[in-house]
Order: structure tokens, then sequence, then C-alpha cells
């Protein structure tokens, strides 16, 4: 059943209307025991329901900074559908009505179009450590999203996978040509659109909140997200098929409001940047068992449905050839900046791969 029912959207206003109650945190004279000891009430939303990975992040975020706060901090966590999609969120973000927020580049793409580098198919390593790696300790990439990001009023706290894209459908799709005429469920960034309309599907953006009751109406014949999604979402029951291209992981981002991280205390600001630095491994390990452990619930669940765990690499180099004009449309869409952001990621992944090969060779020689 789809979790999220008809919950969503709501309007800004009605959002705000939610949000008033807890922003007369600090003046209002009932308060529970709790909320007395804080003097700073941090709001967070996130992009996806209880349970989730991003859900993960923001729990073991507030967990740390309440403790390291010595209680002075609290924070709350609004899951998906508390208080809309993800454009939405983002918005807050914009007006401070919350102070951080998650942010994928599926979505943020259409404000701040370089970000779907991130989108792009067959620009990561095959090995997710050497992602990891890019995308947490390349300083001129982080430099670069930083800028960009500061022009639309948001500090980039972190960028994460949170696991392979993987594809679920009515029928078998091994090759490009497979998504001829295949409606095709995508965030609302234009170049996702541009990548399955690339491959001959007809894509369609919409919210995270309508793609169950989508498949469930044969108005879309499939849609993509990482296994821990799928399964929380229930996208499997109202699909056939599963497989496992690897084209491109689940990237997002943390954010929060500018102004409101420039006015923090320094040691505020530090706070919160090793809070985030921490979660960087934590949330690898989180993604890669949530997603382990949600794909045989879906297979006890459902044992019909089909699985295609790998594609053969000749399948996949099909895949990848088909999808090289799309960099070209990311160009047209992200300018001059995005084609040096791609050109980044591209050298970094390059780099990060050849000094794990360097490793791994210096190992087997010791
Ligand atoms: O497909 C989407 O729209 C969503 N998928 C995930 C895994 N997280 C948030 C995003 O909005």
């Amino acid at each position: 059943m789809n979790p999220l029912k008809t919950r969503l959207p709501m309007s800004i206003f009605r959002v705000l209307l939610i949000l008033l109650p807890t922003a007369c945190l600090t003046s209002c004279t009932q308060r529970s025991p709790d909320e007395q000891q804080a003097s700073e009430h941090w709001r967070f939303a996130i992009e996806e329901t209880a349970g989730s990975v991003q859900d993960a992040y923001a729990q073991k975020f507030k967990e740390l900074i309440e403790e390291r706060s010595n209680g002075e901090i609290k924070v709350t966590v609004y899951p998906y559908g508390a208080l809309g999609t993800s454009d939405q969120i983002t918005e807050l973000v914009d007006m401070g009505a919350v102070q951080f927020a998650m942010a994928s580049p599926g979505h943020l793409g259409k404000l701040i179009p370089e970000v779907q580098v991130f989108l792009l198919h067959f620009v990561f390593s095959d090995d997710e450590r050497v992602n990891s790696e890019v995308l947490n300790n390349d300083p001129e990439l982080r430099a670069a999203l930083e800028k960009l990001y500061a022009a639309k009023r948001m500090q980039l706290l972190s960028v994460y996978s949170e696991g392979w894209q993987v594809w679920t459908t009515k029928k078998p799709i091994r090759h490009p040509d497979d998504f001829k005429g295949v409606k095709f469920r995508v965030m609302t960034s234009p170049l996702l659109l541009a990548a399955y309309n690339t491959y001959g599907a007809s894509a369609t953006p919409l919210p995270y909140s309508e793609v169950y009751s989508a498949l469930q109406l044969n108005m879309i014949d499939g849609q993509e997200n990482p296994v821990f999604a799928i399964e929380e979402m229930s996208f499997y029951e109202v699909t056939d098929w599963m497989i496992f291209p690897k084209h491109a992981p689940f990237i997002t981002t943390s954010v929060t409001n500018l102004d409101f991280f420039n006015a923090l205390p320094p040691a505020r600001q530090e706070l919160v940047r090793d809070v985030v630095a921490e979660l960087n491994d934590y949330i690898l390990a989180v993604e890669q068992n949530y997603n382990r452990e949600r794909l045989d619930r879906i297979r006890e669940r459902k044992p019909d449905l089909q699985i295609i765990e790998e594609l053969t690499p000749e399948q996949r180099a099909a895949f990848r050839k088909a999808s090289q004009p799309v960099v070209g449309r990311f160009i047209d869409f992200a300018g001059h900046s995005g084609r040096t952001l791609h050109q980044k990621l591209v050298n970094a992944v390059r780099a990060a791969e050849h000094r794990r090969d360097h490793h791994a060779l210096d190992a087997v020689a010791e």
C-alpha cells in the first residue's frame, strides 16, 4: 500500500502553520522539560520517510548535536509528508522556516543546474568506496559546489550516496532499445528527462509521493530508486522487474540556510562541521546495510519479482554509449561552470580509482 497515501502536496502556507507552534519554543510558556532546557531549536526536514537513509542521517545529526551542545540545542526531524515535497522543503530552507534539509540533485537541479552532474550516467566508479572518497574529500569539487549553493543562499554541508539507482519496471530492460515507449518516472530535474528520453523512454517527472499511485494506475511503467526506497515506498508491489544496471548512484546533499549558518557563533559552526564530517563514514555503512537488508525483505515479500542482479559488460557498454549525448545536454543546461564541474568530477573519480589500485598493488607487494 502507498505509504504516503494522499498526504501530499500541501501549500507552503499550511506548512508554516504546522511550524508555528515550534517556532515559539523560546518564548511560549508551555514547554516540555526537554524544551525548557534547550535555548535553541533547529528544524531538519528530510525528503524521505522514517526508517530511510536520510532519516538515519538526520537522527544521528540530532543525537550528536543535542549531546555535544549539552542539551542547549534541540533538533526536530521532519520526515517526508510532514512538510511537503522536495521543492517545498528547499523553499522552507530558503525562507529560514527550517534551518537544515536534504536537497537531492534530482529535484534541486531546477534551481542549481550544475548539481545535475551527479545525475549523469556512468560518471561514477563502480566502487562505492571510491565514490564516497570523491564526494567527501575532493577540495576542488567541494569548493565549486559550495559557491553554487551559496549563490542560492544555502550552505552545503555534505554530499553522499544513498546507494545505486535500481530500475523497477513492468517489463525487462537489458538494452537501451528496451526503453522505447516506456513511461519512466524520473525526479523533476530536466537532465533526468533528457537522460531517459535519450534511451527512447517517455520520461515523466513526478514528486516522490505520486510514484506509487502512478505505477498502480499504469500512468507510468517504471521508476528508479535505491533498494531501501523501493522497499519503504512499496514500489516493488506495483512493478514486476527489478534491474541493477549500476549506471548511477543516488546522490543527495544536506544543506543549511546560509544566513542562519553565518550568524551562528564560530563554536556552533564548528560543531555542525564536525558532526557532518563524522557522518560521512556512518552514512555509507547505513546505506549499504539498508540496501542489503531491504532487498532480502523484498524477495521474501514478493518471491515472483524478477530480479536482474547485473547487466553483462556488453549490455552496460550499450547504455554507456547511448548515454554520451546527455553530457552535451548537461552543458546546455549548466553552461561553462557545469562543464568545469563535470571535468573536475571525472578527473576526481579517475584519480581516486588510481589511488585505490596503487594502494592495492602496494599492499600485495608488501
Ligand atoms: O525519487 C525521489 O524523488 C526520492 N528518492 C529518494 C531515495 N530520496 C528522496 C527523493 O526525493
